[in-house]
């Protein structure tokens, strides 16, 4: 079985546990990915929507400062840190024809402009927001290599 859920930390690290329905529901908006992403299938909502429903869940002011960079974590440890620029339509994969994904899930982000297909990520189980101006527009990807003793414990 698959995780099915996603943890969301704010800027401060606090953790709140999301599912795909949830992330559709606060981002309002959903599309099929081919809009997007050639080749793409199934439904997909719009990144920077989920993010502005989040926020207002949140009660977040919307002129607050945006995060520098979106950090995803997925269930194998492959991990992406994301510049916020590059964000610009990305897109959150999330179900195919009203399912959970079969694979990838449980979402997957897509990232168009991004600086890399690499960034593509799949089976998220995390989203980090930070605040790094020392790292602005700094991207990296690949497979986490250091595990904390609560996280080797999890694995085994
Ligand atoms: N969870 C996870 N996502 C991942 C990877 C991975 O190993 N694990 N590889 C990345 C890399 S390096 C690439 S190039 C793309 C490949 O996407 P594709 O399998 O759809 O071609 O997925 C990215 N997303
Ligand atoms: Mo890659």
């Amino acid at each position: 079985m698959s995780q099915q859920y996603i943890t969301i930390y704010d800027v401060e690290g606090q953790p709140a546990a999301t599912t795909p329905e949830d992330m559709a529901r606060l981002a309002g908006r959903v599309f099929p990915l081919t809009e997007r992403i050639a080749g793409g299938a199934g439904e997909a909502v719009d990144f920077g929507d989920w993010f502005v429903g989040w926020r207002k869940q949140q009660g977040i002011a919307s002129e607050a400062p945006l995060p520098t960079h979106l950090k995803v974590e997925a269930v194998d440890a492959f991990e992406a840190l994301i510049p916020w620029e590059q964000l610009a339509d990305a897109a959150i994969s999330f179900a195919i024809n009203g399912e959970r994904l079969p694979k990838g899930g449980p979402i997957r982000l897509y990232v168009p402009n991004g600086s890399s297909a690499c960034l593509n990520v799949k089976s998220v189980v995390a989203c980090r927001f930070l605040q790094d101006e020392e790292r602005r527009g700094e991207v990296s990807y690949g497979f986490k290599q250091t595990f904390s003793a609560d996280e080797m414990r999890n694995k085994r």
